[in-house]
């Protein structure tokens, strides 16, 4: 299955006109990917969950609705009401992926209210923190064997941004693995040393919408991959940063969902 779609095939398949989704992605309502020659992509999952009207005709993406109680619910910052909502969706999702691949547009619609203004910029920041404590809550909650593969976490250099690396985390203990956090903020120069010096199975790096210098996220991944290939650990990359496509070396997601996809993850 392919992941990306130019907007005429992505028309097609939500059966709607192209102006239709040109204008949602203006909107913010679908989530877009630049290639490195400037093409706008849209994520082939975004396009399969589409709100219906009777007819069965394309009305709104289903990312549009979903964004907007998820972003509800953060915006309530209050801890334990959005963790029993996490909770109650894991049970009807049946995975934590797919899970977080909601939860992941609330927190794109919590961006799109700040930059309207609709809520202030402390409002914003006290929900993101809320919200990742209760991702932390819910990591430490689930078992894990000790001698688990690990996985380190880290940000793409420069990029603040680590609500998708506490998605992640959940995602990855789930499907069996330890993590070993590094965040933001730590350079890549000491990533590539702890590689060469610890038992470290796969690399994940994440990069949000404010990585936008794709010369400088391609130098990362060459640095990177070198030792990756030469410790013969698996490196991933995700978030809506603009990451080299396709990668030299290693494996880029664009949600969750395909994380699953990659050889012999699941443990
Ligand atoms: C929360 C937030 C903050 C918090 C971060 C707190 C924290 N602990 O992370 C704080 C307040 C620190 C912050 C700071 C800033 N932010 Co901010 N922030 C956000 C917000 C609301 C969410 C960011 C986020 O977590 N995204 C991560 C996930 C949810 O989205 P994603 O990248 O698409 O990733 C998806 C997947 O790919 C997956 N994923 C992510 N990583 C990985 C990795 C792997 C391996 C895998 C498998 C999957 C995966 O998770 C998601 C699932 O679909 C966004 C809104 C948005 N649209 O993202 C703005 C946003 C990213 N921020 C923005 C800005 C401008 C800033 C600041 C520059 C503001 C300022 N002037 O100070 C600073 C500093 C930025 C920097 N140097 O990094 C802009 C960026 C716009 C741009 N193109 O430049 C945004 C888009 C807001 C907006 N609408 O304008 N921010």
């Amino acid at each position: 299955m392919k992941e990306l779609l130019t907007t005429t095939s992505a028309a097609k398949l939500a059966g709607v006109g192209v102006s239709s989704i040109k204008r949602w992605a203006d909107e913010g309502k679908l989530r877009t990917v630049r290639t490195p020659g400037g093409h706008r992509r849209l994520v082939h999952s975004d396009i399969l969950s589409f709100v219906k009207d009777p007819e069965g005709h394309s009305i709104l993406p289903m990312a549009d609705k979903t964004g907007g109680e998820w972003a509800d619910a953060i915006l309530t910052m209050e801890f334990h009401g959005l963790q029993s909502k996490l909770l109650n969706a894991r049970g009807r999702n049946g995975s934590w992926n797919k899970t977080m691949d909601e939860l992941a547009l609330g927190v794109q619609e919590t961006g799109n209210r700040w930059a309207n203004k609709s809520i202030t910029i402390g409002e914003e920041h006290v929900a993101s923190e809320c919200l990742s404590r209760v991702l932390a809550s819910i990591y430490e909650s689930i078992p894990v064997d000790p001698n688990a593969p690990l996985c380190l976490l880290s940000s793409a250099e420069g990029d603040l941004h680590t609500l998708g690396l506490s998605m992640l985390q959940v995602v990855l203990r789930e499907l069996g693995w330890r993590c070993l956090w590094l965040g933001a903020m730590t350079p890549l120069s000491e990533v590539c040393h702890i590689l060469e010096t610890k038992p470290v199975d796969m690399v994940a790096l994440s990069a949000s919408k404010a990585s936008t210098n794709s010369v400088d996220l391609a130098r990362q991944i060459n640095e990177i991959s070198g030792i990756c290939q030469k410790t013969d650990t698996r490196l991933v990359v995700g978030g809506s940063g603009v990451w080299p496509e396709p990668m030299p070396h290693g494996f880029r997601t664009h949600d969750f969902g395909s994380l699953t996809t990659m050889a012999s993850l699941t443990q």
